[in-house]
């Protein structure tokens, strides 16, 4: 495959998972020729009540810290743990980029029909989905979200039929 063969971390948040949307957006994922490297179904902790809630409320506050001086960031780490996420790893050509037209914009009120946003939810602050919006957070992102032997290569039969 190609040198832009690239990844990207995607995540259904919890109104996504509360409302069922998990299987539809892996779908649309894997029926585009994306493939999947890793996955893994948890709730982001926000009671310190030990070792590990501390480390996974630490982990929504670093995802979203480019966002921490924004007026809705409290509400933004409050909803991202108010339920299970799905986190994932897609991989393929250009997919940090084609993710983020599959996703739509930000605001589901501005996203296009056929895309996720636009045809699942209304309000911005209930948007079902993230993805990552450049290389470089995919790559920040992946890492803080998986540990490297969670990440699984493997070479699909359909990549010849996918690729040219
Ligand atoms: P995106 O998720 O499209 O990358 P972002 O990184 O700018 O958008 O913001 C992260 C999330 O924060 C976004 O999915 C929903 C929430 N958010 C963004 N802008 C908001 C706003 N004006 N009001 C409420 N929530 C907002
Ligand atoms: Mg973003």
């Amino acid at each position: 495959m190609s040198a832009k063969t690239e990844r990207t971390f995607i995540a259904v948040k919890p109104d996504g998972v509360q409302r069922g949307l998990m299987g539809e957006i892996i779908k649309r994922f894997e029926q585009k020729g994306f493939r999947l490297v890793a996955m893994k179904f948890l709730q982001v902790c926000v009671l310190m009540v030990d070792q590990d809630a501390v480390a996974s409320e630490d982990l929504l506050k670093q995802h979203y810290i480019d966002l921490k001086d924004r007026p809705f960031y409290p509400g933004l780490v409050k909803y991202m743990s108010s339920g299970p996420v799905l986190a994932m790893v897609w991989e393929g050509l250009n997919v940090v980029k084609t993710g983020r037209v599959m996703l739509g914009e930000t605001n589901p009120a501005d996203s296009k029909p056929g895309t996720i946003r636009g045809d699942f939810c209304i309000e911005v602050g209930r948007n079902i989905i993230h993805g990552s919006d450049s290389v470089d957070s995919a790559n920040t992102e992946i890492s803080l979200w998986f540990k490297p032997e969670e990440l699984v290569s493997f070479k699909s039969c359909a990549q010849q039929w996918i690729y040219e």
